[in-house]
């Protein structure tokens, strides 16, 4: 039909990815005017996104692409495909209006706090990220509009664009927990243990997509809330995340969920060494997702091993790293590590019993009732969050002592989002 040969049109188009440092300098400020070029961009970017996500649901195997659960997110992929391509492009007097009064940014880049080491800072000529050229975001849409006498209608389009992707970005709530639920009915079907890898690799690049897809989401709602914007905030980005203070809100939390899941009288210490005044450009919540969901599987790991009646328990150590390109973190558990024969599972979608929509971080932030981690989708989509920034997870192990986790985040904020 119609609508199918629109998806399969959208999704011969190449996704534009965007860095950290452009969502940045999208947002500092922004006037109605730029708003609206930002509203542009995401009116032409987020239907090919969600068309490749389509195109691929379509040619899961194994009759996958069948299942109900899978039928279920296809159709809300389809129907914020619809609403995107139905709703009303940008009259061409506003255009020209917003035009008008747009003058090109290019040349005059602000200056970033927090990022002083990036040694490509500014210097968008000389980027060869890949071997295709693609525009930047900012060549196209990206210019200084000044505020003064923009029509009404402006900041009108800008109110509704938002409303739209409000609606749509809670309806893809459940889709990690729908296709948790696929991938229960995925092994039930094949009667196996193991997920395929092409299934794996699908999941991985789906729920990285869905990150990135949300994150620009989040980013346009967040930026037409001017009343509430905090300092050093640009949207969700935080210009100036003291990792010791996330650090510690991690620590704190995590042993406060593992004390009570457990019924311990005293909770193993977490040692923290993190330079107290250590800053940099990134997303504080999903820095404490992925701190806390480490620091969670390390606390299990210990007090599965002494056991909860314990009255002493090896420290869990924590260091951060300052370097140039990365600032790593590492945390060290004497939980008596995996088998080498075991790494690969930590990583899979498998190991879930399809439950609360705590599966789910972005789902709900304040449920203090979640479980204490198993091996569910904490660690993967964890790594999928350090590697949407350019970062990544990594996991050593020694059988019979301990793990050391290794989270790696990518300094250089010029990364663009990783597209599938
Ligand atoms: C374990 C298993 C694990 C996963 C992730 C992080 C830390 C740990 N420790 O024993």
């Amino acid at each position: 039909n119609e609508l199918a040969t629109k998806i399969s049109h959208f999704a011969r188009f190449p996704q534009t990815g965007v860095s950290l440092r452009q969502m940045v300098e999208f947002g500092q400020n922004p006037s109605q005017g730029t708003l609206l070029r930002a509203a542009q961009f995401l009116h032409d970017e987020l239907p090919i996104r969600l068309a490749h996500r389509v195109v691929e649901l379509d040619t899961l195997p194994d009759n996958l692409n069948q299942m109900p659960s899978v039928l279920r997110v296809k159709r809300m992929y389809i129907d914020s495909f619809n609403e995107l391509i139905n709703f009303p492009k940008v009259s061409e007097r506003i255009r020209e209006a917003v035009r008008a009064a747009t003058v090109q940014a290019s040349g005059q880049r602000r200056h970033l706090p927090g990022n002083h080491q990036n040694p490509s800072c500014g210097d968008n000529a000389t980027r060869n990220s890949s071997t295709h050229w693609i525009p930047s975001i900012q060549h196209r849409y990206h210019y200084e509009v000044k505020p003064t006498e923009l029509p009404v209608e402006v900041s009108e389009y800008n109110r509704s664009f938002v409303k739209t992707l409000e609606k749509i970005k809670r309806r893809h709530d459940p889709v990690v927990t729908a296709l948790a639920q696929g991938v229960v009915e995925y092994k039930q079907l094949l009667k196996s243990h193991t997920i395929h890898p092409h299934v794996q690799h699908f999941l991985d690049r789906f729920y990285l997509s869905r990150i990135g897809i949300r994150m620009l989401i989040g980013q346009q709602i967040e930026l037409n809330q001017p009343q509430q914007r905090h300092r050093d905030y640009v949207g969700v980005i935080c210009t100036h995340t003291r990792i010791a203070d996330v650090m510690q809100e991690a620590i704190d939390n995590a042993r406060f969920i593992c004390g009570d899941y457990y019924m311990l009288m005293n909770v193993p210490e977490i040692e923290l060494h993190c330079p107290t005044d250590l800053e940099f450009m990134y997303v504080p919540s999903h820095l404490h997702h992925m701190i806390f969901e480490l620091l969670k599987n390390s606390l299990r790991a210990v007090v599965e091993l002494y056991g909860d009646e314990a009255e002493r328990y090896p420290k869990i150590k924590v260091v951060v790293a300052e370097g140039n390109e990365d600032i790593t973190v590492k945390v060290s558990d004497e939980g008596g590590g995996i088998p080498r024969s075991a790494m690969e599972q930590v990583w899979t979608y498998m190991y879930t019993t399809a439950q609360t929509p705590m599966l789910d971080p972005e789902f709900d932030q304040s449920d203090f009732k979640a479980p204490l981690a198993g091996f569910g989708y904490g660690l993967p989509l964890s790594r999928l969050y350090a590697r949407y920034f350019g970062g990544d997870l990594k996991l050593i192990s020694m059988e019979g002592y301990g793990t050391d986790a290794y989270l790696h985040l990518s300094r250089l904020s010029d990364n663009e989002e990783p597209l599938a």
